[in-house]
């Protein structure tokens, strides 16, 4: 499939079931509240219910920096609890942290912490017995990549019941990481990211007759992968298996929809997409046509005022107050009766932007250490519009879009988007638009036709 059920950056899904009902969970870095959290009942359309780290005794704040904080976490639902287990890059030598909830949308618990769990992409898998397992990718500072690793928990304390060891350590590809452990007909399943997150990324698995192994690895190694493709959904990996209505299984992954000219450039980060699942002699089968996506109408009208506004706002690490970009062509537009500033931005180094200030507007630029204004008007006063655009690229051979920066009827500058997408700027994020200031009004997003 080539439409996202979740569009824009909300990457490394993690999905549970508890009876009819589903719930997704997203990583989401340095941007606070942390781990985005939906519900659905199709695994189709998914409403945003809450973050599952709203407090900062949850999730440290650290410098800030792109890319930093919370990186990829498990949802889980064991005995009549939501667990969530994620890894905040800020407080690294803390090890894991885990929450729990009774109701997903919140309030989550304070953090139990798994200090002998240094690393990334923890998950928590229960066998027969109640025993729960933690398997993290192994990592330190001094040795880098020390590979997959498990041990059994006491999820109370968060300490291990037992020394770490190691189980299977992928297909072979670079960069094994994003554990997920399953049950299923008798045997435990082992579903890997490979591959690193980019245009290489794939999902492997393994089976075998106990949590922490011995397993084998599949002969149709890697189960999914957009590698070597010209498929308009590249980086596909880091997958999430789970029932499915009315039957069968199903598995939420990430994926990234690159544009231009070579080497291709994403924009929007890593989204999320959806596959059936077929056990097909003991293995999963990815069938990536099962489900009919349509394209969602992300379009909003935001008014800021008394009440705290929408799920979807978020504050980087300097405390701008963003919102994700959905779509791969889009217009925005935002009022302000003063000071302000509004942009698009992938991160606090790569960003296009309009700012008002007391007598006169400004269009700026800033892509790594340059900075620049590219424009300025005079501003009168009362209410200004600023409207900022994504637009199709001048040519085959260009970025993967314009961005157009506009006041009223005034086109203020016109910049090859390609500066704000992943391979330029680098990191786990995806493009937001931002505002600052308490005279940003309101801002309306609309998504527009693909040309
Ligand atoms: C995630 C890990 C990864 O934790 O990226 O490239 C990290 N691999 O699986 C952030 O999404």
């Amino acid at each position: 499939m080539s439409e996202p059920i979740i569009p824009g950056f909300y990457p490394d899904p993690t999905v549970c079931r508890v009876d009819d009902d589903y719930y997704l969970a997203h990583s989401s870095f340095e941007y606070f509240p942390g781990a985005p959290i939906w519900h659905s009942r199709d695994l189709i359309r998914w409403t945003q219910i809450g973050h599952i780290l709203t407090r900062r005794s949850q999730f440290a704040r650290g410098d800030g920096r792109a890319s930093s904080g919370l990186y990829a976490g498990t949802l889980r639902h064991h005995d009549g609890r939501f667990r969530y287990v994620t890894t905040n890059v800020n407080d690294y030598d803390g090890g894991q942290l885990i929450v729990t909830a009774d109701d997903p949308a919140g309030p989550w618990s304070e953090p139990v912490r798994v200090p002998e769990a240094i690393g990334i992409d923890p998950d928590l898998a229960w066998d027969d017995a109640g025993t729960c397992y933690l398997t993290w990718k192994a990592m330190n500072s001094t040795e880098g990549e020390i590979g997959i690793r498990q041990a059994p928990l006491d999820i109370s304390s968060g300490k291990f019941l037992a020394p770490a060891y190691p189980i299977w350590q992928g297909s072979g590809l670079a960069a094994a990481e994003g554990p997920h452990l399953y049950a299923v007909d008798g045997l435990w399943y082992l579903l890997l990211a490979e591959g690193g997150t980019e245009r290489g990324h794939a999902v492997t698995v393994a089976r075998g007759p106990h949590p922490s192994g011995p397993f084998e690895g599949c002969a149709a190694n890697p189960i999914l992968s957009h590698r070597s493709t010209i498929h308009p959904v590249q980086n596909t990996g880091h997958a999430d298996l789970v029932r499915a209505p009315g039957g069968g299984w199903a598995a939420v992954y990430l994926g990234t929809r690159p544009r231009g000219w070579t080497p291709g450039f994403h924009v929007l980060g890593r989204e999320t997409f959806l596959a059936g699942i077929d056990w097909v002699d003991g293995w999963p089968v990815v069938d990536e046509d099962r489900y009919q996506v349509r394209p969602l109408d992300t379009g909003f009208m935001e008014v800021f005022g008394d009440s705290p506004p929408h799920l979807r706002w978020v504050a980087d690490g300097s405390g701008l107050r963003c919102t994700r970009v959905r779509d791969l062509r889009w217009s925005a537009e935002a009022t302000l009766d003063g000071p302000g500033r509004f942009e698009v931005r992938i991160d606090d180094r790569h960003a296009y932007g309009l700012a008002r200030h007391h007598d006169r507007l400004e269009a700026t630029a800033r892509v790594g250490d340059l900075g620049a204004v590219l424009a300025t008007l005079p501003v009168a006063d009362g209410h200004t519009v600023l409207r900022i655009e994504a637009v199709p690229p001048p040519s085959r051979d260009a970025g993967p879009d314009e961005i157009v920066l506009s006041a009223g009827s005034h086109e203020l500058a016109r910049l090859d988007g390609r500066y704000l997408s992943t391979e330029v700027a680098a990191g786990f994020t995806g493009r937001m638009l931002a505002t600052a200031g308490p005279h940003v009004r309101s801002v309306t997003y609309r998504p527009q036709e693909q040309t």
